[in-house]
């Protein structure tokens, strides 16, 4: 038996999603928004690891290292990133070989200033196609990492478009070896991550290591006098599951990722690990002043959700101050217990260590996870210490301001799970993706609001553009959909209003849903600006 079939025995209580809700509707009879109702809280199915696992709280929390640029002449900062397979040890005493931007995972962290361009030459030397997409990067079209966009390793055969279902996109740009990508970073600040987005194979890429931070910094938020340097930290979460020989667990259909797309049977609704990581850590811990910190949380977990809260020691739970969203700060702070994270989606948060006593701990928690998925990371307050840091009433006065009325048109859109290619498939509009067909077309410039409807857990991603969301299921928006979104996290049942302008570039791009086994199984359409 293989390790993940006894792992869906062990696990079929916690499996949810197709497994869950509408399994539990062809079992019972229940009608989908009985179903539905429930609100299961996780939509995938868990690996478990066949290794030993560490206690928690006891590797300290990696700090990505940042990529020093290898020219800046021109007014243009010169990257270069090889992809390439490493063994590594992420589990103390376990090596386990990942697909890595420039030899670690994370990928080294790209420090950016708004309106200042970088180009970043990628050279694959993994042994797949790979395409890099900067997530929440404002960039023209043709550096945005389309799916069919391949950079194709050395001596992969020619007929590089084949995508693994035999999909041909003639608009694909294929490059052999290396791509040189432009970011012009002409947006708000932010944090932005970097990884793979190939056609069919986003999910197992991102899986074995293929994703980096990138932050974009400028003058203005650097004046607000929030914590920095080392009290600024970020915070990749992402979960994993480890084989039997040390390698990272993964239920492809073609573990070569070379020629057949997608997932067995039970992780169809998503592939979720037992193994939180932060920053590629198990349960990290990190000593802390204290003092206030400034923390830039992104999930980049192929489909588990968070809800994390931090507790001290004696259980008294500290507020996380929300200053940003996915695409930059908020008008101003806003205090919460519990933050919700779905894949994909980035938060800024300030937190104060100052009121916990030196010498304990502070836990960051899942409260959507159980038993050992329970267990984020931790901070152990090491001293008490001086802080000048100040979080302002007011962050920032350059959000959009659209209204309804603004609006030149209403589009609806329903993801949903459905029939694809005669098996299984995730749909947008009760159709799968197809690089060929034209799924929207908005003229640049151009405000529209779009009302998005899910059944399971939907995190609906829109390349380009940032949004904001109007509302949840009629009702206003939830504290954290605050501030301009790039991600949008669609609850089982759930529609969601929001609102944008498709400006910055034409060209063809992107919007999909974020769990990356839906994404990788047709939940993905076109977004042509024109
Ligand atoms: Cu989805």
């Amino acid at each position: 038996m293989r390790e993940q079939d006894r792992a869906y025995g062990l696990t079929r209580r916690r499996m949810l999603g197709i497994g869950g809700a509408l399994g539990l509707m062809a079992a019972t009879g229940l009608s989908a928004s009985a179903a539905l109702a429930r609100r299961p809280p996780i939509t995938g199915a868990e690996l478990r690891s066949a290794v030993p696992l560490p206690p928690a709280f006891r590797v300290p929390l990696p700090i990505p290292a940042v990529l020093a640029p290898v020219s800046t002449s021109g007014g243009v900062d010169r990257y270069e990133i090889t992809q390439r397979e490493v063994t590594a040890e992420i589990l103390p005493g376990v090596r386990t070989p990942l697909w890595t931007y420039e030899g670690a995972f994370p990928g080294p962290t790209i420090e950016s200033r708004r309106g200042r361009p970088i180009t970043v030459t990628h050279r694959n030397e993994l042994p797949v196609p790979t395409v890099v997409h900067l997530h929440g990067g404002r960039t023209p079209a043709e550096s945005d990492g389309y799916p069919t966009d391949l950079v194709l390793p050395e001596g992969w055969p020619e007929a590089g478009m084949h995508t693994g279902h035999g999909m041909h996109d003639p608009r694909g740009v294929v490059t052999k070896l290396t791509r040189d990508y432009t970011f012009p970073l002409d947006q708000r600040p932010a944090l932005l991550w970097y990884h793979d987005h190939r056609m069919d194979f986003t999910a197992p890429a991102i899986w074995r290591g293929l994703a980096g931070l990138q932050i974009v910094r400028d003058d203005a938020e650097d004046a607000l006098g929030l914590p920095a340097g080392r009290r600024e930290l970020p915070l990749m979460i992402a979960d994993r599951a480890f084989a039997a020989d040390g390698g990272l667990d993964y239920p492809a259909l073609d573990p070569t990722l070379r020629e057949r797309p997608g997932v067995g049977g039970p992780y169809l609704a998503g592939v979720l690990g037992d193994v939180i990581l932060v920053n590629g850590a198990p349960w990290p811990v990190h000593e802390v002043d204290a003092a206030r910190y400034r923390l830039r949380i992104l999930n980049a977990s192929n489909a588990r959700h968070y809800e994390l809260e931090a507790v001290s020691d004696d259980g008294r739970p500290l507020d996380l101050v929300q200053i940003g969203a996915d695409q930059g700060l908020l008008a101003e702070p806003v205090t919460h217990r519990l933050l919700p994270i779905a894949p994909a989606e980035r938060y800024d948060v300030i937190i104060d260590f100052s009121g916990v006593p030196v010498g304990s701990r502070v836990r960051v928690v899942n409260r959507l996870g159980s038993g050992r998925t329970r267990d984020v990371m931790a901070f152990r307050v090491a001293r008490n210490a001086t802080d000048d840091s100040r979080t302002p009433g007011t962050l920032s006065n350059d959000l959009p301001t659209w209204r309804r009325s603004d609006a030149v048109r209403v589009r609806d859109f329903s993801f949903r799970t459905g029939q694809m290619r005669g098996g299984h498939g995730w749909l947008i509009g009760g159709l799968p993706f197809d690089p060929a067909r034209s799924d929207v077309t908005a003229g640049l410039g151009e405000v529209e609001v779009w009302r998005l409807i899910a059944d399971v857990h939907h995190p609906v991603h829109l390349h380009l553009v940032g949004f904001r969301v109007l509302s949840r299921s009629g009702r206003p928006p939830l504290p954290h959909d605050a501030g301009l979104k790039d991600t949008v996290s669609l609850r089982p049942g759930e529609s969601v209003e929001i609102i944008t302008r498709f400006d910055g570039y034409r060209g063809r791009y992107l919007f999909h849903c974020h769990n990356a086994e839906h994404e990788d199984m047709g939940m993905m359409a076109n977004l042509e600006i024109v």
